[in-house]
């Protein structure tokens, strides 16, 4: 959806400095979105999948291991498309403060991509590489975001989210190295980038962090002895429909979560690269960047 058009449209949460600086600087971090009661039940979803993940001794298309993962010392790295497994975590999409502050930032028409609970654990949670999102799944336009939810207090040591501020309005670089996909911005292209615009979106549970899916982010390892867990969910403009199949795949895939479609989308003209296929399976941006499988 345009810009222009979004802010016209009236505020359900975020302010409207909040809304300009979304646009402005592609990213912000948004203080106590989750009241005790939502953040409550997020938290008992997260430790849920960390219970039913102890079993395992192998990573597969939901869970996403650490290579030292045991029964007694569990170290989830990713749970893929969890709001499939949690009602509680699909419902504070749909009927909670998530949708909410999508609706101000995508419009009134709202559309479900993807979710995954990503995870740093306590000394040693892998680093995310600077990244954008379009070069994963290039939409029809550009209005698409993603709204992280801390679900602990997330300071500097735990790794958080690091976006470059502005770098949105700029190129969108590729992710190929030749023609192998290694999911992260290569180390020449990384030299043409100011990386001291980076803003840290650190913040305490129940703090979200939004990003447009052209901005370049990442983050550091977690170096703390407490961990990250961090809920993700993507989202688009009703008007906007991804070009290439669904890496995560999810019974909610293209599910309109607030208000109504109207079957328009809109396309903006361009060149793009598309990501490889994925449909045989995809594990993680953790496991593609540290070059465990591609
Ligand atoms: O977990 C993080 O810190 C970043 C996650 C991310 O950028 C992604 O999964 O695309």
């Amino acid at each position: 959806m345009l810009t222009k058009k979004i802010l016209n449209n009236p505020l359900k949460i975020l302010t409207k400095n909040q809304r300009e600086e979304y646009f402005e600087e592609g990213g912000i971090k948004v203080d106590e979105v989750l009241n005790r009661n939502w953040l409550n039940k997020a938290k008992l979803s997260v430790e849920e999948f960390i219970e039913k993940s102890k079993v395992l001794s192998n990573s597969d298309t939901v869970y996403d291991l650490q290579k030292d993962h045991t029964f007694q010392n569990p170290k989830l790295r990713r749970v893929s498309s969890p709001c499939d497994y949690s009602n509680d975590l699909w419902k504070l999409l749909l009927d909670g403060p998530i949708g909410d502050i999508a609706e101000d930032l995508l419009g009134s028409c709202v559309r479900f991509y993807q979710s995954k609970l990503n995870f740093k654990n306590p000394k040693g949670g892998t680093e995310v590489k600077w990244h954008q999102d379009k070069p994963y799944f290039p939409h029809t336009n550009d209005s698409v975001l993603t709204i992280g939810v801390y679900l602990e207090d997330c300071d500097e040591l735990q790794g958080p989210l690091e976006i470059i501020s502005g770098s949105h309005k700029k190129e969108v670089f590729s992710h190929y190295d030749e023609s192998k996909w290694i999911g992260n911005i290569n180390d020449n292209d990384l030299s043409k980038i100011d990386l001291s615009k980076n803003k840290i979106l650190k913040g305490n549970a129940g703090s979200i962090t939004i990003h447009n899916y052209r901005t370049i982010h990442g983050s550091k390892p977690n170096n703390s002895k407490t961990s990250r867990p961090l809920m993700l969910y993507v989202l688009s403009s009703g008007d906007s429909v991804p070009f290439t199949p669904q890496p995560l795949k999810s019974k909610y895939e293209q599910e309109i979560v607030r208000g109504i479609y109207n079957n328009k989308i809109h396309c903006d003209a361009g060149d793009y690269q598309v990501p490889p296929n994925w449909n045989n399976g995809y594990s993680s941006i953790f496991a593609i960047q540290q070059k465990e499988s591609s």
